[in-house]
Protein backbone atom coordinates (compact mmCIF):
# COMPACT_ATOMS: atom_id res chain seq x y z
CA UNK A 1 0.00 0.00 0.00
CA UNK A 2 1.19 3.50 -0.71
CA UNK A 3 0.44 6.61 1.42
CA UNK A 4 -0.05 9.31 -0.91
CA UNK A 5 1.37 12.83 0.40
CA UNK A 6 -1.29 15.63 0.17
CA UNK A 7 -1.34 19.10 0.91
CA UNK A 8 -3.30 19.63 4.44
CA UNK A 9 -5.61 22.99 4.68
CA UNK A 10 -7.51 24.03 7.73
CA UNK A 11 -10.97 25.84 7.40
CA UNK A 12 -11.29 27.86 10.75
CA UNK A 13 -15.28 28.38 10.45
CA UNK A 14 -18.52 28.42 11.46
CA UNK A 15 -21.04 25.16 11.05
CA UNK A 16 -23.55 25.94 8.84
CA UNK A 17 -25.73 22.79 9.25
CA UNK A 18 -27.85 22.51 6.23
CA UNK A 19 -23.79 22.76 4.01
CA UNK A 20 -24.20 25.45 2.60
CA UNK A 21 -21.55 27.92 4.05
CA UNK A 22 -19.13 27.53 6.44
CA UNK A 23 -16.85 24.48 7.15
CA UNK A 24 -18.46 21.79 5.56
CA UNK A 25 -18.46 24.23 2.18
CA UNK A 26 -14.57 24.76 3.27
CA UNK A 27 -13.86 21.03 3.10
CA UNK A 28 -16.08 20.08 0.22
CA UNK A 29 -13.70 22.50 -1.90
CA UNK A 30 -10.23 21.38 -0.31
CA UNK A 31 -11.29 17.62 -1.29
CA UNK A 32 -12.05 19.04 -4.80
CA UNK A 33 -8.81 20.64 -5.18
CA UNK A 34 -7.36 16.80 -3.75
CA UNK A 35 -6.34 18.75 -0.30
CA UNK A 36 -6.78 16.81 3.02
CA UNK A 37 -9.15 18.47 4.55
CA UNK A 38 -9.37 19.81 8.40
CA UNK A 39 -11.62 22.18 10.20
CA UNK A 40 -11.74 23.89 13.46
CA UNK A 41 -15.47 25.16 14.06
CA UNK A 42 -15.98 28.76 15.69
CA UNK A 43 -19.42 28.65 16.08
CA UNK A 44 -22.24 26.62 15.66
CA UNK A 45 -24.64 28.56 13.56
CA UNK A 46 -28.88 27.94 13.21
CA UNK A 47 -29.64 28.14 9.42
CA UNK A 48 -30.78 26.65 6.27
CA UNK A 49 -31.12 27.84 2.67
CA UNK A 50 -34.36 30.26 4.14
CA UNK A 51 -31.89 32.09 6.79
CA UNK A 52 -30.46 32.21 10.04
CA UNK A 53 -32.18 31.50 13.01
CA UNK A 54 -29.38 32.23 15.58
CA UNK A 55 -25.87 30.66 16.00
CA UNK A 56 -24.15 29.40 19.60
CA UNK A 57 -20.21 30.69 19.67
CA UNK A 58 -17.13 28.64 20.98
CA UNK A 59 -15.03 30.10 23.36
CA UNK A 60 -11.67 30.92 22.98
CA UNK A 61 -10.17 27.33 24.41
CA UNK A 62 -12.74 25.47 22.61
CA UNK A 63 -11.41 27.11 19.22
CA UNK A 64 -7.51 26.68 20.59
CA UNK A 65 -7.87 24.31 21.32
CA UNK A 66 -9.52 22.01 18.32
CA UNK A 67 -6.70 24.15 15.62
CA UNK A 68 -4.01 22.81 18.69
CA UNK A 69 -5.34 19.20 17.55
CA UNK A 70 -4.33 19.97 14.31
CA UNK A 71 -1.39 22.13 13.72
CA UNK A 72 0.59 19.88 16.93
CA UNK A 73 0.13 17.07 14.64
CA UNK A 74 -0.73 17.94 11.16
CA UNK A 75 1.64 19.78 8.69
CA UNK A 76 -0.95 22.63 7.57
CA UNK A 77 0.26 24.37 4.11
CA UNK A 78 -2.59 26.91 4.00
CA UNK A 79 -5.61 28.34 6.10
CA UNK A 80 -8.82 29.59 5.23
CA UNK A 81 -10.89 31.19 7.92
CA UNK A 82 -13.94 32.57 7.90
CA UNK A 83 -16.71 33.64 10.52
CA UNK A 84 -14.76 34.21 13.71
CA UNK A 85 -17.60 36.49 15.53
CA UNK A 86 -16.23 37.71 18.89
CA UNK A 87 -13.23 39.59 19.92
CA UNK A 88 -11.92 36.74 21.94
CA UNK A 89 -12.21 34.17 18.44
CA UNK A 90 -10.19 36.62 16.75
CA UNK A 91 -7.15 37.27 19.35
CA UNK A 92 -7.25 33.56 20.21
CA UNK A 93 -7.14 32.49 16.43
CA UNK A 94 -4.61 35.64 15.98
CA UNK A 95 -2.30 34.54 18.64
CA UNK A 96 -2.08 30.77 17.55
CA UNK A 97 -1.26 31.92 14.28
CA UNK A 98 1.33 34.02 15.22
CA UNK A 99 2.82 31.44 17.74
CA UNK A 100 3.49 28.41 15.01
CA UNK A 101 3.67 30.95 12.33
CA UNK A 102 1.51 29.52 9.93
CA UNK A 103 1.65 29.72 6.08
CA UNK A 104 -0.68 31.10 3.26
CA UNK A 105 -3.36 32.23 5.86
CA UNK A 106 -7.25 33.19 3.52
CA UNK A 107 -9.12 35.60 5.71
CA UNK A 108 -12.91 35.87 4.73
CA UNK A 109 -14.06 38.86 6.55
CA UNK A 110 -17.57 37.30 7.30
CA UNK A 111 -19.53 40.23 8.71
CA UNK A 112 -23.24 39.61 7.18
CA UNK A 113 -25.05 36.62 6.16
CA UNK A 114 -26.65 37.12 2.36
CA UNK A 115 -30.17 36.98 4.47
CA UNK A 116 -28.82 39.85 6.41
CA UNK A 117 -27.93 38.04 9.88
CA UNK A 118 -25.17 39.64 11.91
CA UNK A 119 -22.91 36.95 12.31
CA UNK A 120 -19.92 38.90 13.94
CA UNK A 121 -20.13 41.50 16.50
CA UNK A 122 -18.70 45.30 16.15
CA UNK A 123 -15.46 44.66 18.43
CA UNK A 124 -14.47 41.27 16.78
CA UNK A 125 -14.43 43.58 13.35
CA UNK A 126 -11.95 46.00 15.18
CA UNK A 127 -10.13 43.08 16.26
CA UNK A 128 -9.85 41.48 13.01
CA UNK A 129 -8.50 44.83 11.48
CA UNK A 130 -5.89 45.13 14.49
CA UNK A 131 -5.06 41.38 14.80
CA UNK A 132 -5.66 39.45 11.80
CA UNK A 133 -5.79 41.77 8.73
CA UNK A 134 -1.63 42.08 9.15
CA UNK A 135 -0.97 38.34 9.23
CA UNK A 136 -3.38 37.84 6.32
CA UNK A 137 -1.56 36.44 3.55
CA UNK A 138 -4.84 37.49 1.53
CA UNK A 139 -8.33 39.46 2.55
CA UNK A 140 -11.29 38.30 -0.01
CA UNK A 141 -14.17 40.69 1.47
CA UNK A 142 -17.20 41.59 -1.24
CA UNK A 143 -18.39 44.92 -1.46
CA UNK A 144 -20.23 45.06 1.69
CA UNK A 145 -17.83 44.04 3.42
CA UNK A 146 -15.40 46.08 2.33
CA UNK A 147 -18.37 48.97 2.13
CA UNK A 148 -18.27 48.62 5.98
CA UNK A 149 -15.06 48.40 6.86
CA UNK A 150 -13.28 51.27 5.18
CA UNK A 151 -16.66 53.71 5.00
CA UNK A 152 -16.33 53.95 0.97
CA UNK A 153 -19.75 53.60 -0.42
CA UNK A 154 -18.60 51.16 -3.92
CA UNK A 155 -20.72 52.07 -6.95
CA UNK A 156 -17.67 52.02 -9.43
CA UNK A 157 -14.22 50.37 -10.19
CA UNK A 158 -12.30 53.49 -9.52
CA UNK A 159 -14.24 53.23 -5.42
CA UNK A 160 -12.97 49.67 -5.58
CA UNK A 161 -9.59 51.16 -5.86
CA UNK A 162 -9.81 53.45 -3.16
CA UNK A 163 -11.47 51.14 -1.03
CA UNK A 164 -8.57 48.33 -1.51
CA UNK A 165 -5.94 51.46 -0.71
CA UNK A 166 -7.79 52.10 2.62
CA UNK A 167 -7.68 48.36 3.24
CA UNK A 168 -4.16 48.14 2.95
CA UNK A 169 -3.08 51.22 4.96
CA UNK A 170 -5.18 49.69 7.84
CA UNK A 171 -2.99 46.82 7.22
CA UNK A 172 -3.99 43.95 4.64
CA UNK A 173 -1.05 43.35 2.75
CA UNK A 174 -2.88 41.60 -0.27
CA UNK A 175 -7.00 42.13 -1.08
CA UNK A 176 -8.94 40.61 -3.31
CA UNK A 177 -12.77 42.76 -3.48
CA UNK A 178 -15.12 40.35 -4.96
CA UNK A 179 -17.40 42.54 -7.59
CA UNK A 180 -20.36 40.64 -7.85
CA UNK A 181 -22.67 42.71 -5.63
CA UNK A 182 -21.26 45.46 -8.12
CA UNK A 183 -21.70 44.16 -11.01
CA UNK A 184 -25.45 43.00 -9.92
CA UNK A 185 -26.54 46.60 -9.66
CA UNK A 186 -24.95 47.95 -12.32
CA UNK A 187 -26.29 45.57 -14.53
CA UNK A 188 -29.77 45.55 -13.55
CA UNK A 189 -29.43 49.08 -14.30
CA UNK A 190 -27.84 49.00 -17.38
CA UNK A 191 -29.98 46.28 -18.11
CA UNK A 192 -26.78 44.51 -20.15
CA UNK A 193 -26.58 42.21 -22.58
CA UNK A 194 -23.38 40.63 -21.32
CA UNK A 195 -22.88 40.94 -17.64
CA UNK A 196 -19.88 40.55 -16.06
CA UNK A 197 -18.63 39.74 -12.40
CA UNK A 198 -15.15 41.20 -12.01
CA UNK A 199 -13.16 40.65 -8.76
CA UNK A 200 -9.86 43.08 -8.08
CA UNK A 201 -6.72 42.12 -6.51
CA UNK A 202 -4.16 44.18 -5.25
CA UNK A 203 -1.27 42.80 -4.46
CA UNK A 204 2.07 44.79 -4.19
CA UNK A 205 2.11 47.20 -6.91
CA UNK A 206 -0.13 45.05 -8.69
CA UNK A 207 -3.90 45.03 -10.02
CA UNK A 208 -5.33 42.00 -11.69
CA UNK A 209 -9.06 42.04 -12.61
CA UNK A 210 -10.67 38.65 -12.94
CA UNK A 211 -13.93 38.72 -15.05
CA UNK A 212 -15.92 35.70 -15.31
CA UNK A 213 -20.10 35.68 -16.83
CA UNK A 214 -22.37 37.18 -13.87
CA UNK A 215 -25.03 34.64 -13.51
CA UNK A 216 -28.59 35.85 -12.76
CA UNK A 217 -29.27 33.69 -9.94
CA UNK A 218 -30.29 33.19 -5.95
CA UNK A 219 -27.98 30.39 -5.70
CA UNK A 220 -25.01 32.12 -4.51
CA UNK A 221 -25.14 31.43 -0.56
CA UNK A 222 -21.52 29.80 0.32
CA UNK A 223 -20.13 31.46 -2.90
CA UNK A 224 -17.75 33.73 -0.46
CA UNK A 225 -16.69 30.54 1.84
CA UNK A 226 -16.29 28.34 -1.53
CA UNK A 227 -13.50 31.02 -3.08
CA UNK A 228 -11.74 31.91 0.10
CA UNK A 229 -11.30 28.13 0.62
CA UNK A 230 -10.26 27.02 -3.44
CA UNK A 231 -7.65 30.19 -3.20
CA UNK A 232 -6.40 28.03 0.20
CA UNK A 233 -5.83 24.72 -1.26
CA UNK A 234 -4.61 26.01 -4.80
CA UNK A 235 -1.90 28.13 -2.32
CA UNK A 236 -1.29 24.91 -0.72
CA UNK A 237 -0.59 23.51 -3.81
CA UNK A 238 1.83 25.85 -4.56
CA UNK A 239 0.28 28.29 -7.01
CA UNK A 240 1.11 31.70 -6.69
CA UNK A 241 -1.38 34.27 -5.20
CA UNK A 242 -2.82 35.24 -8.77
CA UNK A 243 -2.97 31.93 -9.83
CA UNK A 244 -4.66 30.43 -6.98
CA UNK A 245 -7.34 33.33 -7.16
CA UNK A 246 -7.80 32.68 -10.88
CA UNK A 247 -8.51 28.84 -10.16
CA UNK A 248 -10.77 29.94 -7.57
CA UNK A 249 -12.92 31.81 -9.57
CA UNK A 250 -13.29 29.69 -12.62
CA UNK A 251 -14.39 26.74 -9.76
CA UNK A 252 -16.50 29.45 -7.83
CA UNK A 253 -18.53 30.14 -11.42
CA UNK A 254 -19.24 26.46 -12.23
CA UNK A 255 -20.31 25.83 -8.83
CA UNK A 256 -22.56 28.82 -9.24
CA UNK A 257 -23.62 27.14 -12.90
CA UNK A 258 -23.96 24.06 -11.41
CA UNK A 259 -25.89 25.04 -8.04
CA UNK A 260 -28.44 21.88 -6.65
CA UNK A 261 -32.03 22.73 -6.10
CA UNK A 262 -31.65 22.15 -2.79
CA UNK A 263 -34.34 23.22 0.37
CA UNK A 264 -37.19 25.36 0.26
CA UNK A 265 -34.80 28.50 -0.10
CA UNK A 266 -31.88 29.89 -2.07
CA UNK A 267 -30.03 27.21 -3.28
CA UNK A 268 -26.18 27.07 -1.81
CA UNK A 269 -23.74 26.40 -4.74
CA UNK A 270 -23.03 22.49 -4.73
CA UNK A 271 -19.41 21.23 -5.06
O1 LIG B 1 -21.38 33.39 3.64
C1 LIG B 1 -21.03 33.89 4.89
C2 LIG B 1 -21.07 32.83 5.95
C3 LIG B 1 -19.91 32.30 6.41
N1 LIG B 1 -19.87 31.35 7.38
C4 LIG B 1 -21.00 30.88 7.91
C5 LIG B 1 -22.21 31.37 7.47
C6 LIG B 1 -22.25 32.36 6.46
C7 LIG B 1 -23.54 32.86 5.98
O2 LIG B 1 -24.60 32.45 6.35
O3 LIG B 1 -23.31 30.87 8.00
C8 LIG B 1 -20.95 29.83 8.95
Amino acid sequence: MTNVVKPVCLSIAGLDPSGGAGVIADVKTFRAFDCYATAAVTSVTFQNTTGVFGAEHQSGISVRRQIEAVVDDLDVAAIKIGMLPTQELVETVADILRERELPNIVIDPVIRSTSGYELIDKAAVRALIDKLFPIASLLTPNIPEAEQITGVAIESEEDIHDAAAILREIGARNVLIKGGHLQNAECRMQNAEFREAVDHLFVGDEHFAFSAEYIETSSTHGTGCVLSSAIAANLALGKALSESVAAAKEFVTDAIHTAARIGHGNSPVDI
